[in-house]
C-alpha cells in the first residue's frame, strides 16, 4: 500500500514538474513559474500564459503575421523576437516619461511579464498623416499631413471586423465611460507626442498607430497602456526616402518585410 502511494505520488509530482517551468529573466533573476503547456489565450500575434502570480501574465510574441483580420497569414522567422524587443524599448521609454503601462519585466527573447488587465474592447488609433483605412474611407491621398492628430476608436471585436465607433457607442456598449474615453484620448495624444519624437530620432516618421488600454486586475479603477507597440501596430515611414517600414509591407506584398523590422529595431537600439 505504502509502495503504491509512493509511486502514485511520484507520478503526480513528475507530471506537475514537466508542466511547470521555473525560468530566469534577462537579468538572471527567478521569475514566477509558468504553466508552459497551455496558453490561456492564443491570438494572431501573441500567446498569454498564467504565472504563479495571479496578477501577472507571460506574454509570448509569435512569429506569425496576419492582415485583413487574419485573412492573410504567414510565419516569419524572428518576427516575435523583434516585436518583443521593439515593444520593450518603447514601453521602457514611455514608462520613463510617466506613462503607466502593463510592463513588469523582460524575460527572454520572445517573452515579457505583464500585469494582467481586463482589456477595454477599444482599438485606439491616432493618425498624424492620412493612410490606410482613413485614405480609403475619406478619399484623401495617402501622405496628406493633418493639421492636428486624429484620435479614433474601433470596437475590438473580430467577428464584427472591429467597427469604427465614437465615444457614445463606447459608453452604450459598456466599453468605457465618458470620463474614461476622455482620459484615454488624452493619454493617446500624449503617447503620440512622445512616440513621434522618439521615432524621429531614429529617422522614422510616425504616420499612425493603434494602442489598447486595460483595467488592472489588482485595481480595475486604474487604466494602463497594454498590448504591444511594434511595426505591426504603427505605420512608420523612413524620413528621407518615405519607404514603408511596417506591416504595410506584408499587407501590400511589398517584400523586404522582416528586413524592415530589423532596421526599425536596430535604429531604436542606437
Ligand atoms: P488578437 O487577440 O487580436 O489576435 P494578439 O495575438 O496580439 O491579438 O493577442 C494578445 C491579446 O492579449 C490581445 O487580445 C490583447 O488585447 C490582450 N492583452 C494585451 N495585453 C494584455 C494584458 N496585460 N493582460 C491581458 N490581456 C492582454
Ligand atoms: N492597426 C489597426 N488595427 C490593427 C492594427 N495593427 C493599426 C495599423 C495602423 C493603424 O492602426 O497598423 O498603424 C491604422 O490602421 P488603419 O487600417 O485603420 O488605417
Amino acid at each position: 500500500m505504502f509502495l503504491i502511494d509512493k509511486k502514485l505520488q511520484f507520478a503526480v509530482e513528475s507530471r506537475v514538474d514537466t508542466r511547470r517551468c521555473v525560468g530566469y529573466n534577462a537579468a538572471g533573476k527567478n521569475f514566477p513559474p509558468t504553466n508552459a503547456m497551455e496558453p490561456i489565450y492564443e491570438g494572431k500575434a501573441k500567446r498569454l500564459y498564467t504565472t504563479d502570480d495571479p496578477n501577472v501574465l507571460r506574454m509570448e510574441y509569435k512569429d506569425s503575421a496576419t492582415a485583413f483580420n487574419g485573412v492573410k497569414k504567414e510565419d516569419f522567422e524572428n518576427k516575435g523576437r523583434m516585436n518583443k524587443a521593439i515593444t520593450l524599448i518603447i514601453y521602457r521609454m514611455l514608462e520613463g516619461k510617466g506613462v503607466k503601462t502593463h510592463l513588469v519585466e523582460d524575460l527572454d527573447d520572445i517573452n515579457l511579464l505583464v500585469k494582467k488587465v481586463s482589456i477595454m474592447p477599444l482599438e485606439v488609433i491616432v493618425r498624424n498623416v492620412a493612410a490606410g483605412s482613413f485614405s480609403k474611407r475619406m478619399g484623401v491621398k495617402e501622405g496628406t499631413t493633418f493639421g492636428k492628430p486624429i484620435v479614433e476608436f474601433s470596437y475590438k471585436d473580430d467577428a464584427l471586423n472591429d467597427p469604427f465607433i465614437n465615444d457614445d457607442y463606447a459608453r452604450e456598449m459598456g466599453a468605457a465611460t465618458e470620463e474614461e474615453c476622455a482620459y484615454i484620448k488624452k493619454m493617446a495624444l500624449l503617447i503620440n507626442d512622445t512616440l513621434k519624437e522618439f521615432f524621429l530620432e531614429a529617422n522614422l516618421r510616425l504616420i499612425d498607430f493603434k494602442i489598447e488600454f486595460g483595467r488592472l486586475s489588482t485595481d480595475p479603477s486604474q487604466i494602463v497602456l497594454a498590448d504591444e507597440i511594434t511595426p505591426d501596430t504603427c505605420r512608420l515611414w523612413d524620413v528621407e526616402t518615405g519607404k514603408k517600414m511596417d506591416k504595410d509591407r506584408f499587407r501590400q506584398g511589398l517584400g523586404e518585410f522582416m528586413e524592415s523590422y530589423a532596421e526599425v529595431l536596430s535604429r531604436l537600439q542606437k
